[in-house]
């Protein structure tokens, strides 16, 4: 093991985008998440449009969740997806702002913590619709640490707009 190493996990991880090629960005992302060391990929969601939650006047996203088996540590695991964000041509400039991809961390095996570098499980994951449809995809009868199935989220946010796309 090497140091930023734990046990094997499994973590899910989301991606979004909605400028350029939005559609190829996440594939391309996806296949890269793949190739991430210590880590084995277990399954990806099919690709979603949906339309934007927050800053409301931007266009549609495309959205998906990914599977991976992996001994990087969290910390680990999320500088290695903000390195593939920069790969990707991402800047940053307002919170919610449209952006060609991002990746976020949804959950780390069970760990629940809080810290200015990341959040456990991810603190609105629970609520967007366009994480919570790929999720249950991939893994229908996932419980949020500490905030129970998330089978049972899946109503509050049947209101927001999330449209599977064809392979
Ligand atoms: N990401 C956000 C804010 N709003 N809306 C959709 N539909 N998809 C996203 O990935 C998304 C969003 C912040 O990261
Ligand atoms: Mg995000
Ligand atoms: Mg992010």
């Amino acid at each position: 093991m090497n140091a930023a190493s734990v046990a094997a996990a499994r973590a899910y991880v989301a991606l979004g985008a909605n400028l350029g090629e939005a559609r190829h960005v996440v594939q391309k992302a996806v296949a890269a998440l793949g190739r991430l060391p210590q880590t084995r990929f277990l399954a990806a969601s099919s690709l979603y449009q949906t339309a934007p939650v927050g800053l409301l006047h931007q266009p549609d996203f495309i959205n998906a969740v990914v599977a991976l088996e992996t001994t990087l540590t969290a910390e680990a695991l999320l500088t290695a997806l903000f390195a593939e964000e920069q790969a990707q041509g991402r800047l940053r400039s307002v919170p919610n702002a449209p952006r060609t991809l991002d990746l976020d961390l949804l959950l780390h095996g069970a760990e629940t913590r809080q810290s200015a570098f990341l959040t456990l499980p991810h603190p609105r994951m629970h609520l967007r619709a366009f994480v919570l449809t790929p999720l249950a995809e991939i893994a229908p009868d996932l419980i949020l640490p500490g905030r129970g199935s998330l089978k049972a989220w899946l109503p509050a946010v049947a209101m927001q707009r999330v449209t599977r796309l064809a392979a």
